[in-house]
């Protein structure tokens, strides 16, 4: 989420997962913030007065860019300036405020009804939000609120892919790195979107355009004990997948152990949310504002297929692409996700065409 205003603590999350999904914006734990950052006015305000969606509030185009990037709602923002005018500073300051806890966020503008006294009906417990979950809250809500999200569902045989991750799995891991289906799917997903870039593209509103963007960084959604938080792995159309697994392995070990900046969740312009290592057999990931897609990967199981006039034992791999409607069609996505499917079975596909 934010290529512009960088958190100054380690925490992460943010998602572009959802708004810069999600996650991307660091957010830092109260007790880890530096004096400085305790010592900046954060808006005292609960949730501010959420102004119905739609309606214009004044802020420039580079206010309102800030404000997407870092996933915020901008109609959630009050203005400082003149007539209410939103600032830079009014946009960060309820960042930090969101972070901080001082500020609710409200789902994308969308009013959260007051919930019901759920203990007439038997006990409960109550457990204050952490920093990762608001801030994937806001992200996720404004990105569902905002997004017209359509899922696009496929099949890929990865028996053959299987077989050379064994072969040189240990290579890879001799030079430090994990070779597994994420970092494979980082170089295939890349050169896809090199050849449908509507799908590496961003929305702008604003201006009623597309904004294709012409480097390849990918966010990749990492599970930790403080919940979900996306990194991005920078320019792998540039890198090996030998060289993609080890920075995958790095980046996700330094994402459990709170090791990941602030500026390694900015930038992304795709994503992928692999859940195969935990299971399941399909899911609809939400897309990462402002990017306009995110791969959903499931857990890839022996299956029977049909080859030739005969049924064979095939290793396949479930996969689920979210898009944004606004940006691609149906059959843009059911394009893309053959290719991808079709580069995972034929690799060369890759050299072909990327
Ligand atoms: N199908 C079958 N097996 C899979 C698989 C898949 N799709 N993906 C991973 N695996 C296997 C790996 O091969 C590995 O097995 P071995 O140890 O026997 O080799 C095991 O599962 C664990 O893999 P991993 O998780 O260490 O490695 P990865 O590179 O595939 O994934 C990461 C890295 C960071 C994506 C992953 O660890 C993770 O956090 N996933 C969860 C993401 C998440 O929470 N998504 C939901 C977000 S909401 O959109």
């Amino acid at each position: 989420p934010q290529e512009e205003a960088k958190p100054k603590s380690h925490e992460e999350n943010k998602p572009e997962p959802k708004p810069e999904p999600q996650q991307e914006k660091p957010a830092a734990k109260k007790d880890e913030e530096k004096p400085e950052e305790k010592a900046e006015p954060v808006p005292k305000a609960a949730t501010p007065e959420p102004v119905p969606m739609g309606r214009v509030v004044p802020a420039s185009p580079s206010v309102r860019r800030l404000a997407r990037e870092l996933g915020v709602d901008i109609t959630q923002v009050r203005g400082g300036g003149p007539g209410g005018r939103i600032s830079e500073e009014d946009v960060k300051s309820y960042t930090k405020g969101v972070v901080s806890g001082t500020v609710g966020v409200s789902s994308g503008g969308v009013v959260s009804r007051p919930l019901p006294d759920l203990s007439k009906w038997g006990q409960v417990e109550r457990e204050a939000l952490s920093n990762v979950r608001k801030i994937t809250g806001g992200n996720v809500s404004y990105a569902w609120t905002t997004m017209p999200h359509v899922t696009q569902f496929d099949l890929a045989d990865i028996t053959e892919l299987e077989a050379f991750r064994k072969r040189y799995g240990k290579r890879v891991e001799e030079s430090g790195g994990k070779l597994t289906v994420t970092a494979m799917l980082l170089k295939v997903v890349a050169a896809a979107l090199k050849v449908f870039p509507r799908f590496n593209a961003s929305i702008d509103m604003q201006k009623m355009e597309i904004v294709y963007r012409k480097y390849y960084n990918i966010s990749v959604a990492v599970d930790t004990d403080r919940g979900l938080i996306v990194p991005v792995v920078r320019d792998v159309d540039k890198k090996s997948v030998h060289q993609l697994a080890i920075e995958l392995n790095d980046i996700a070990v330094r994402a459990r152990k709170k090791k990941v900046t602030p500026d390694e969740f900015e930038g992304g312009t795709f994503a992928i949310s692999n859940q195969g290592g935990i299971g399941g057999t399909n899911f609809t990931p939400i897309v990462l504002p402002p990017q306009c897609a995110i791969l959903g990967v499931s857990r890839a199981s022996m299956q029977q297929v049909y080859v030739d006039g005969e049924f064979e034992p095939r290793l396949m791999l479930p996969l689920s692409l979210s898009y944004d409607h606004r940006v691609n069609d149906g059959a843009d996505a059911a394009r893309f996700l053959n290719w991808i499917v079709r580069a995972l079975q034929e690799p060369m596909l890759i050299s072909l065409e990327a």
